[in-house]
């Protein structure tokens, strides 16, 4: 009995350092934000876009959410021609990879603010909070401060 017990003991153990060491070689994204801006919206409008550039080392992430201080509400857009019209989609996520970051732009996939404050000028800074998730769907949060620019800029 003695003995059947301490068999037992031992595999769990076993089981417990197998599953240990297969976790072990997965690689935790590191993330790095930059360049994060909010364009100004048109007179009289309070909607805009805005951009940044998510760099990430190890392994690749994906940006789920956005939120910032001067908006009501931030989505994930890209942009597609279809049928010679430039269209914006919402998007659940936008990826980055080691090899290739990536970049929200005028033009590109970008971020879309909706109800922004009207107290809000160019070169003031707004707090941007971008939700990030790996491939194991493990969440993580970075801040950063994106700042105003006046719509030609
Ligand atoms: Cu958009």
């Amino acid at each position: 009995m003695r003995l059947v017990s301490l068999i037992a003991g031992l595999s769990v153990a076993a089981l417990a350092a197998c599953s240990q060491e297969a976790k072990a070689p997965e690689a935790a994204p590191v993330p790095t934000v930059t360049d994060a801006f909010i364009v100004m919206p048109a007179p009289g409008r309070d909607v805009a876009m805005g951009g940044l550039t998510l760099s990430v080392e190890d392994a690749p992430i994906w940006l789920t959410a956005a939120d910032t201080n001067i908006a009501d509400k931030t989505e994930l857009h890209t942009m597609s021609m279809e049928d010679g019209v430039m269209r914006m989609r919402k998007v659940e996520r936008l990826e980055a990879t080691p090899i290739v970051p990536l970049e929200l732009e005028r033009g590109g996939a970008h971020l879309m603010f909706f109800g922004i404050s009207d107290e809000i000028a160019p070169g003031d800074q707004a707090e941007l909070v971008l939700t990030l998730t790996d491939e194991n769907g493990k969440e993580q949060t970075v801040t950063t401060e994106a700042e105003i620019r006046a719509m030609g800029e």
